[in-house]
């Protein structure tokens, strides 16, 4: 299947993995932590979306960084490449190996080592799965500064590695504000301990930073030290229909004018990709039918101001003739119902057709053009056989999820949409890659959003940190 795949990309000039090799590892992790069988290693090489898989021949399962490091100075001097693997969720083909790289997964290295209930910093392994960290962190109080509709697989060490966003972005920011201190592995085995834990630390170049969204290419990221903010006391979910996207702007103007501090996330879905949850979970939609859609939520410290508050935004939304109808609800399974038919949305377009093709645009670009994409596309495939052309996402972090799903795979539909959605993009100075990275499938189109400098001094970076090129190849960066 890689090489029908990728008949353009050739195998890098690696070691292929021998007997003595597996000896090796053998002496370097445990063999409960070694999978070797086809069957077993067989989940491991093929991605969320099965849509990209490798051919590894070996999965390593370390349980901490002194196992890392042994595990990566041995490849490192054997000349064998390593895909570093948390939950295998990413969507961008850069969890899983191209050809027959070693998969190094984090699941065993899952412990949480600290949490402060004064400044809130969680110090754990990278392993550890979002939710159980969430869940941890509530029991003192706490929450996790991100969340996803992955939550329940994805580790802390992909979240990191993909700068992950998510739907609490609006209101806590990016990983880069909140991730304090990060330790990693490099290619050579050496063990970068950047594991700050103050909130200020400006003594030097900020090495745990380059760590963040580097999808694996400069170094294995084996722990995390993250800020967490104060479990909300008092959550609110609004569900509303709209007619348009241009109402959906303007009651997100509203949203920050009248609810201001407590306003926690607002997202947005077309008909089809909403509707397609409705169909595929068989569940009710909370509001009559529109051609749009609006998941608002606020997070304070007293449920029945921020109701207040909340009631009178959808009051005056409908009074201003923007919201055709809206439901509102602060029972915790009420708004996990409300948020399902958001967070649904992937894996019903990837259930809605048996075996259809997907096609994923995760962009960034400035309200006025962040749904017209959506209906270019429709224009383009106009008499085409394609199954959704849709669109969902976070309005706050002006980041649209575009989505295209066809029977099967057509290189006609591929010619179509890219690079297409991507030049358009970047002719609206968007970026090509809002929240879930370059991975294996967009390096050729990395140039649309970064310069050609910039792509040269992160080429110098990726020589420093990994020389042999060993960590990820054939991701991130294009080929030269
Ligand atoms: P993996 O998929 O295993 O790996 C992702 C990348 O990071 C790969 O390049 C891998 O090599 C590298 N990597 C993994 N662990 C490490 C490590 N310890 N050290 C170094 N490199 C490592 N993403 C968003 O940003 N926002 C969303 O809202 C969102 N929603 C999603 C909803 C669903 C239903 C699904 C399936 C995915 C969603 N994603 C979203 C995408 C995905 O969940 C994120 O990219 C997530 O951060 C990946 O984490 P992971 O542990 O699964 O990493
Ligand atoms: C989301 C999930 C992955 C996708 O739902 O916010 O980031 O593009 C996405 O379906
Ligand atoms: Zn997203």
């Amino acid at each position: 299947l890689t090489k029908v795949r990728y008949p353009h990309l050739k195998r890098g000039q690696y070691a292929e993995i021998s007997e003595k090799h597996i000896q090796m590892f053998e002496r370097i992790v445990s063999k409960n932590q070694i999978l070797t069988d086809p069957s077993d290693v067989e989940p491991y090489n093929i991605d969320w979306l099965k849509m990209v898989c490798g051919y590894s021949s070996v999965v390593l399962k370390p349980r901490n960084t002194e196992e890392v490091s042994e595990i990566l100075k041995f490849c490192n001097d054997e000349n064998i490449a390593v895909c570093p693997q948390g939950g295998r969720t990413g969507v961008v083909g850069g969890s899983v190996p191209v050809f027959d790289e070693v998969i190094v997964s984090t699941q065993l290295m899952n412990k949480i080592i600290s949490i402060d209930p004064i400044t809130g910093v969680l110090i754990c392994q990278a392993g550890c799965v979002l939710e159980n960290l969430d869940s941890a962190l509530n029991e003192k109080g706490l929450t996790m500064p991100l969340d996803l509709g992955a939550k329940g697989s994805c580790h802390i060490g992909g979240n990191v590695s993909t700068n992950a966003g998510g739907i609490r972005y609006l209101r806590y920011g990016s990983l880069h504000g909140n991730v304090l201190g990060i330790e990693a592995v490099k290619a050579d085995g050496k063990i970068l301990d950047c594991l700050g834990t103050m909130k200020k630390d400006n003594t030097g170049y900020h090495l745990k930073n380059l760590f963040i969204g580097s999808e694996g290419t400069l170094g294995l990221v084996t722990k995390v030290a993250i800020k967490c903010p104060p479990k909300p006391k008092a959550v609110n979910v609004a569900f509303i229909g709209l007619e348009s996207f241009e109402n959906i702007l303007s009651v997100f103007q509203l949203a920050k004018s009248e609810l201001a501090e407590v306003l926690s996330a607002f997202e947005m879905m077309d008909a089809p990709s909403m509707h397609s949850v409705v169909d595929v979970y068989h569940v009710k939609s909370p509001v009559e039918k529109c051609p749009f859609y609006a998941l608002i939520e606020t997070s304070g410290s007293n449920a029945s101001h921020d109701e207040e508050k909340l009631t009178s935004f959808l009051e005056k939304g409908m009074a201003e003739g923007l919201i055709i109808d809206g439901t509102v609800t602060g029972e915790p399974s009420r708004m996990l119902n409300l948020w399902q038919l958001r967070e649904g949305i992937p894996e019903a377009i990837l259930h809605s057709k048996e075996n259809c093709y997907v096609y994923k645009y995760d962009i960034s670009l400035p309200p006025q053009q962040f749904y017209q994409i959506v209906d270019e596309c429709k224009k383009r495939l106009e008499g085409k056989n394609y199954s959704l052309c849709c669109g969902y996402g976070h309005v706050g972090d002006c980041n649209l999820h575009l989505n295209v799903s066809i029977p099967e795979y057509s290189p006609e539909i591929t010619n179509i949409l890219e690079p297409f959605v991507f030049e358009w993009t970047a002719h609206y100075g968007g970026s090509i890659s809002a929240e879930h990275g370059i991975g294996f499938k967009k390096t050729q189109y990395l140039h649309l959003s970064k310069t050609a400098e910039s792509i040269e001094v992160m080429r110098q970076l990726k020589q420093v940190f990994d020389p042999k090129g060993i960590l990820n190849p054939y991701k991130v960066l294009p080929d030269v």
